[in-house]
């Protein structure tokens, strides 16, 4: 089973579930439990009976009950008794997380979406597992600016998150070369800023584009569907609207946004563009409202707004500047994003939620209960203690175990990548709370969080290619105790890859990409 639970033993003779079979719950108990039998009815072709809470049958009985039990807030207990299965948690959360146990201990079968062949009974070991995650952030981030992907797929990937007991899905919504999502205030964002003209072929810089348009955006709906199917599954969508760099889709959109006269157009290279928001008051209340949309989408309680690589060449060059900073109080343009995360944050915070930012916007102070997700490379620990000692939460995403747009390996039949490479075993190694972090501060790092930056990802196959298996290895680095090791997690891996196969991931093997995966054509084995 992965993420790994914290205890398990096997107990006694186990129980059979068939058709005719029940789920019992009581109220908070009650959704997990509806998913569930939907989940089973489809894969197995039997009749699954909603009961109240106690119920048994002669066709196995699975009982989900939701008190005030002392464990930690998503735990749960589950166990497995000639009776049947009986899942016991503190919160509608915890439950879930134990028909996600379940759904692991059942065949691999039961995970499809309909019988391959005709199910009989099913066994399932008597067993006793207690479980609770190590931390309450475990994050999946996907950017869907670079290229834009289909909803379905979007679905898919909340379903594996929710399988793999991760719960946020971090969604990149907008940056220099696509904006996702429809803003009702700006409509030009997705009549112009969705789409672009061409992309990079090939590594950037090769200097070569295809020519070929690409874009999209989700509507309103579509994002709100997406965060209903996310609640189900437990997940949390957190939407970033990358600001005041990484927007020149923006800028083509609505050029008095920017800094300079030229119409641009939206970005067609991968890379920083330089075309940053001006600051004055129309592009700070442009931000306002694009962010008080996406508030009313989004009901969690975090709003991500970037705030990464953001280069002020244009404020520096823009005559107009000097006069902006002098009336802001500040005593240069260096200090106009500091100044404006503080802006952004009172937004959030006016609507009672909380601001997150890449770890650059700690460089000139982050405002006071913004959340830090500390990603550069060789920056991401000291930005960590940096920010928890300024008293900020911290999601760790650092970049050489948790940017599954690296490569598996350096070779050249991985597909073609931002760079090389981490490895399952290497993002399995990843440890959240960094060497030699303060004692006293470990309480702010409260997760981990991988992302799939997609310059390079253009397809949906292409995606779970990349996340999978590495996001099996980010989920138990997330959730499970300290003391992982790899020699016991591979094998583990490979059996839970028979789980992926029934989902239909196309996961990359551990060893080494199918010939239709690969880049460079290599005899099948015989
Ligand atoms: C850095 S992570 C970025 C992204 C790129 C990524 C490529 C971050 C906050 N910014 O814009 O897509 O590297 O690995």
């Amino acid at each position: 089973m992965i993420p790994r639970p914290v205890t398990s033993r096997n107990v006694g003779p186990g129980t059979t579930l068939a058709d005719g079979m029940v789920i019992a719950a009581d109220g908070p108990g009650q959704g997990a439990a509806a998913l569930l039998a939907t989940e089973l009815e489809a894969a197995t072709g039997w009749r699954v009976h909603r009961a109240g809470p106690g119920a048994q049958s002669p066709h196995g009985a699975v009982r989900l009950q939701v008190g005030p039990e002392p464990m930690a807030d998503e735990g749960y207990r589950l166990r497995v008794t000639e009776s049947g299965v009986d899942i016991v948690a503190a919160s509608a959360a915890g439950a879930f997380y134990g028909t996600r146990t379940l759904r692991q201990l059942l065949p691999p079968a039961l995970l499809r979406s309909a019988p391959a062949r005709p199910v009989g009974t099913v066994h399932v070991e008597g067993l006793e597992i207690d479980d609770a995650p190590r931390f309450q952030w475990r994050g999946l981030a996907l950017d869907v600016a670079r290229h834009f992907f289909p909803k379905d797929f979007i679905l898919k990937l909340i379903d594996l998150a929710g399988l793999h007991k991760l719960n946020v899905l971090h969604l990149h919504l907008t940056d220099d070369q696509g904006w996702r999502a429809q803003i009702d205030r700006y409509p030009r964002l997705t009549q112009v800023g969705a789409w672009r003209r061409q992309s990079p072929l090939g590594h950037q810089g090769d200097g070569r584009f295809d020519g070929v348009p690409h874009g999209g955006f989700y509507t309103k709906d579509d994002l709100s569907e997406i965060v209903a199917y996310a609640a189900r599954r437990f997940v949390t969508v957190v939407p970033e609207i990358d600001m005041p760099g990484h927007m020149q889709a923006a800028v083509a959109s609505y050029p008095e946004l920017g800094n300079i006269t030229r119409q641009l157009e939206v970005f067609t290279d991968w890379g920083i563009s330089e075309h940053v928001l001006n600051l004055e008051e129309p592009a700070v209340r442009f931000c306002a409202e694009v962010l008080e949309e996406i508030m009313d989408i989004f009901p969690g309680p975090y709003v991500h707004i970037g705030g990464d690589e953001c280069p002020t060449t244009e404020w520096e060059a823009s005559p107009r500047s000097p006069r902006l900073c002098q009336m802001l109080g500040l005593s240069g343009a260096h200090q106009l994003q500091s100044w404006f995360t503080a802006q952004m944050s009172k937004v959030v915070a006016a609507r009672g939620k909380r601001l997150i930012g890449w770890d650059e916007v700690l460089d000139a102070g982050a405002p006071p209960g913004s959340v830090i997700m500390a990603w550069r490379q060789h920056h991401a620990a000291q930005a960590a203690v940096q920010g928890a000692r300024a008293g900020h939460d911290i999601v760790m995403a650092p970049e050489p175990w948790t940017y599954f747009d690296w490569a598996y390996a350096d070779d050249p039949k991985e597909p073609l990548a931002i760079r090389p490479s981490i490895s399952v075993e290497h993002a399995y190694s990843f440890e959240p709370v960094p060497a030699g972090f303060p004692e006293e501060l470990q309480h702010r790092v409260i997760g981990a969080q991988c992302q799939l930056w997609t310059e390079y990802v253009t397809t949906a196959r292409h995606a779970e290619y990349m996340y999978f298996p590495r996001v099996c290895a980010l989920a138990e680095v997330a959730w499970s105790p300290r003391g992982r090791r790899w020699e016991e997690f591979e094998p583990r891996l490979r059996r839970h890859t028979a789980r992926l196969d029934a989902l239909g991931v196309n996961y990359r093997p551990l060893d080494g990409p199918t010939p239709g995966q690969a880049r460079t054509w290599s005899e099948p084995e015989r």
